[in-house]
């Protein structure tokens, strides 16, 4: 497959699960909205979250609570918008306007105000992201999480006694299906699409995804086993934009109570604006300044170049772009996945990703029903199936920080990023903007995070287990 279908195909990275019909997609131009100004025309917005009485839904956005407090004022009783949701993580709110009104909206804002598109979240359909081609004389090679897993390193991290316990890593997206991979682990829950009051997932991707980062894998005697198979895991199941962002503010009111470490977004949607001004990847660096390690996917916009998606155009957050392993422990075969999105970001560029991990054929746990699953996919009996993305490279890392973190609790997101980046193996020839420092190596990153652990002691390594300390350290400075 050529990668202009791929990209024709999918439409970037995800953007709205069950709603939009596939062919729907591939017609759906991306809406554009900058700050202040919408450029296209409302016709090409089709497939953007339209309310039940046909008013457009947008993000609005502020530098501080008083400026969108003076913009309420101004527009109260309706006059400019319908407010149908608090933002107050990026000083916002959802409005709702029909859609004549928006240009004569944009244009009554103060200047600064943040505008977005609070667009329905898109799953790219796995049908396109297929594996490379195997080599002319080669079988071709059924998905994996084992080789996967092994080509990180993992297994030497697990023999030294680091599997995640006693952290916590939420997962951002369709929601986590209480497989039996997962569902003795999912400590805690929130529906911000529906409310649903217990853990579900009918489109599949988020189930996958969290069994990637912690899946015990206990239907398939540990063969298809996640990065951290003893942490815990909190979904939060979201549909669109401006609930991921409600859903970021939401781990962060939860970490204590939680024990939540780490934050997984195998999510993204089109950087139309500087990282600055984008409230996803605003709301990304909230949770850093938290205390949370942020893990983003880079999008499967590629080959071509600034095609990461929004939060993963954010600098600090850990972008994470998927190698495509072939299935092989052997690495002279590996290749960057033509999918993954690529640097330089878009409006800023920056280099991203930060870096790589496995991405293409990834076992992982089959929610029963999945929207997401088509026969043509690998699967193993009714328990697992393979499928493609960066969302699958995204929790590898997200397993490896929370094992990280295991190892030397006072690590912070900017800590563990540099020692990532700092460990990943450099041994593919293509850019840093296509491969940042390259594959992720989880035993060199923990003997790192042990050191430093040793070195502040001044005497014995961070036991095994111990729990994530109620302290961390407020953001640094952003560059
Ligand atoms: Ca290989």
């Amino acid at each position: 497959m050529k990668a202009d279908q791929v990209r024709n195909a999918t439409n970037g990275p995800v953007r709205a699960p069950q709603r939009i019909a596939p062919e729907a997609r591939s017609q759906k131009t991306p809406a554009r909205v900058e700050s202040g100004s919408i450029q296209d025309s409302f016709e090409s917005l089709t497939g953007t979250r339209l309310t039940s009485d046909g008013r457009l839904r947008l993000i609005v956005s502020f530098e501080d609570a008083e400026s969108a407090q003076k913009v309420r004022d101004f527009c109260s009783e309706g006059k400019c918008f319908r407010i149908s949701g608090e933002l107050p993580l990026v000083n916002g709110f959802t409005a709702d306007v029909e859609p004549k009104q928006v240009n004569s909206l944009l244009k009554a804002l103060p200047t600064g105000s943040r505008v977005a598109i609070d667009r329905e979240l898109d799953f790219p359909d796995p049908r396109f992201l297929f594996p490379t081609r195997p080599k002319e004389g080669q079988a071709p090679q059924p998905g994996t999480l084992d080789v996967s897993t092994a080509l990180i390193g993992i297994q030497k991290v697990w023999d030294q006694g680091y599997t995640g316990k006693g952290q916590t890593i939420a997962i951002i997206d369709s929601g986590i299906h209480p497989h039996p991979d997962l569902k003795n682990k999912i400590v805690g829950w929130v529906d911000l699409k529906d409310g649903e009051p217990k853990p579900m997932d009918t489109f599949g991707h988020g189930t996958h995804v969290a069994g990637i980062a912690a899946g015990t894998g206990a239907k398939s005697a540990g063969a298809v086993k996640g990065v951290a198979p003893d942490a815990d895991l909190v979904g939060v199941r979201i549909t669109s934009v401006a609930e991921a962002i409600k859903g970021i503010q939401w781990v962060i009111e939860n970490k204590e109570k939680y024990n939540i470490s780490v934050l997984n977004m195998s999510l993204g949607d089109f950087a139309t604006r500087s990282y600055k001004d984008d409230p996803w990847a605003q709301a990304a660096q909230k949770a850093i300044e938290a205390g949370l390690i942020v893990v983003v996917a880079a999008g499967n916009d590629g080959p071509s170049g600034g095609s990461v998606s929004t939060p993963g155009t954010h600098p600090d957050v850990i972008t994470v772009g998927a190698l495509d392993d072939r299935r092989t422990l052997d690495r002279g075969d590996d290749t960057v996945a033509d999918f993954s999105s690529r640097g330089p970001t878009a409006i800023d560029g920056l280099t991203k990703p930060d870096l790589l991990a496995p991405g293409v054929s990834i076992f992982g746990p089959l929610a029963p029903g999945a929207t997401l699953d088509v026969p043509e996919l690998p699967h193993i009996g009714k328990d697992y199936f393979a499928i493609s993305g960066t969302s699958m490279a995204t929790p590898m890392v997200a397993g490896l920080a929370a094992i990280l973190k295991q190892a030397n609790p006072d690590l912070t997101h900017h800590q563990i990023k540099e020692i990532l980046v700092k460990t990943a193996d450099l041994y593919l020839p293509d850019e840093p903007h296509v491969q940042g420092a390259g594959l992720v190596d989880a035993s060199e990153a923990l003997e790192v995070a042990l050191d430093r652990a040793a070195s502040k002691s001044g005497s014995a390594q961070a036991a095994p287990g111990k729990p994530d300390g109620p302290e961390y350290q407020q953001g640094f400075l952003f560059a």
